[in-house]
């Protein structure tokens, strides 16, 4: 099962606007119609509560939305690309890990049909229609579409359940799953038969509860021994452990405090969790004769469990008890969990003044506004009348002025994108 996924996204781009010109034998004067471009397509994630793994990413690694297209003349503006609309599973994190060293939480999904646009597609460029006004009647000036955000994002899927199964290998954690719920999971004699999670739901007239088994939990399992390690951190966001023994082991109390320290050692906060221990197998003869020297062995330790049951998978016993217990709990909401990685919050972003040219040496400058670059990627700059337009653009923007204070004089040359003019 996959449940963890490093995949890029790239949303669309947007289209670019046109230039042109309506002149049709009714419209003598005609004038400019270039339409705009339309917005690139998103990339949207939605929450399915039927999906159970991450396993449809496992041969993606790229998810590409369509780019807008471009404007048309006569005011046609270019269609929007289509948003590509994936479906992951309730549980899911969303980091962002573009810049590894700064890793963000986008989302955390704990909810069936949340939506989140991780990659938002670039807007359309305007077409030259957009420009007109009453000094300039003639606009040859359009922008370029923005391009879509690209982002790397790892998908760390931990499932949702409220009551986690924790045990060995053995110990009957599948037997009390597929006795509790409908769910129909691999039981064997053998360890290591579930190398999933297993999900099933618990419900009565009251209510339902989700509860996961986890493959089983060896010594070191917190350190990578086995499976459970990996599957660990699935029980992270349970509200509550059912911890399950094999009544007929030898060294019970031993095997008891190894999966507590197991999950100490994972993270702290599952030994925090609401605990019942189990001990299974009571239909064997060996167990059934010391369930009470059991119960008062148990009793000389302080261990975490609160409460404690004696049951059987096998004929059933005291698995309606059990079940009685389970569906009592309350349903309080999940706390998340604090993850591998600190949670950074959105930052509030400072309207600061963005920086709109470089004097990358004495006598060359370079314009970085993103909306001056568009239009000269749009606009066909070879076109004399064209440049006259965009320099007025720039005068009205002040970044004439800029470029006067910061020193430029006749003869050194602007560059804008991949464009260079020689300042006169
Ligand atoms: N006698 C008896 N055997 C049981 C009982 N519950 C489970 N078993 C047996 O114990 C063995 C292991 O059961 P599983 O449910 O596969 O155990 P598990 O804990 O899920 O094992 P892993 O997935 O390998 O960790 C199987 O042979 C079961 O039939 C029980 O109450 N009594
Ligand atoms: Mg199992």
């Amino acid at each position: 099962m996959l449940d963890l996924k490093k995949i890029e996204v790239r949303a669309g781009n947007g289209g670019n606007g046109s230039v042109s010109f309506i002149r049709e034998a009714l419209l003598p004067r005609g004038g400019p119609g270039g339409g705009n471009g339309g917005s690139g397509g998103n990339i949207i994630f939605i929450s399915d509560s039927s999906i159970l793994s991450l396993d449809k990413f496992s041969k993606r690694h790229h998810l590409i939305a369509e780019n807008g297209k471009n404007g048309l003349s006569h005011k046609k503006n270019g269609s929007k690309g289509k948003d590509l609309i994936i479906k992951i599973p309730v549980g899911t994190e969303i980091w962002d890990i573009s810049d590894e060293k700064n890793k963000k939480l986008i989302a955390d999904i704990s909810e069936n049909n949340e939506s989140i646009v991780v990659s938002k597609g670039g807007n359309g460029g305007f077409g030259n229609a957009h420009f007109v006004n009453s000094v300039n009647q003639e606009p040859l000036l359009a922008e370029s579409g923005q391009e879509g955000q690209i982002k790397i994002l790892l998908l760390n899927l931990k499932f949702i359940a409220d009551i986690g199964i924790i045990g060995l290998p053995n110990a009957g954690k599948s037997s009390l799953l597929s006795v509790l719920t409908q769910a129909k999971p691999k039981i064997a004699n053998y360890p290591f038969t579930t190398i999933d999670p297993n999900l099933g739901v618990i419900s009565d007239y009251k209510g339902q509860k989700i509860i996961v088994d986890i493959p089983g939990l060896i010594e070191g399992a917190s350190s990578g021994y086995g499976l459970g390690h990996k599957f660990l951190k699935h029980i992270q966001r349970t509200k509550f452990l059912v911890h399950l023994v094999d009544g007929s082991e030898d060294n019970l109390i031993d095997k008891i405090i190894q999966i507590n320290d197991e999950l100490r050692s994972f993270d702290n906060e599952l030994i925090k969790k609401p605990q019942i221990l189990c001990i299974n197998k009571c239909d064997l003869e060996e167990v059934k004769i010391s369930i009470d020297k059991i119960e008062k062995l148990l009793s000389n330790y302080k261990l975490p469990h609160s409460k404690l049951f004696f049951i059987s998978t096998k004929n059933n016993l005291g698995i309606n008890n059990l079940k009685e217990e389970i569906l009592s709990i309350k349903s309080t909401k999940v706390i998340n969990h604090k993850s591998d990685s600190t949670i950074i919050k959105p930052k509030v972003i400072q309207k600061t003044i963005q920086k709109v040219i470089l004097k990358e040496s004495d006598n060359l400058y370079r314009i970085i506004d993103e909306e001056i670059i568009r239009l000269v990627r749009g606009s066909n700059m070879e076109n004399w009348d064209a440049r006259v337009q965009l320099f007025n653009i720039l005068t009205k923007r002040k970044i004439t002025n800029m470029l006067i204070t910061n020193g430029i004089k006749n003869g050194d040359t602007l560059i804008i994108d991949e464009l260079e003019f020689e300042w006169e």
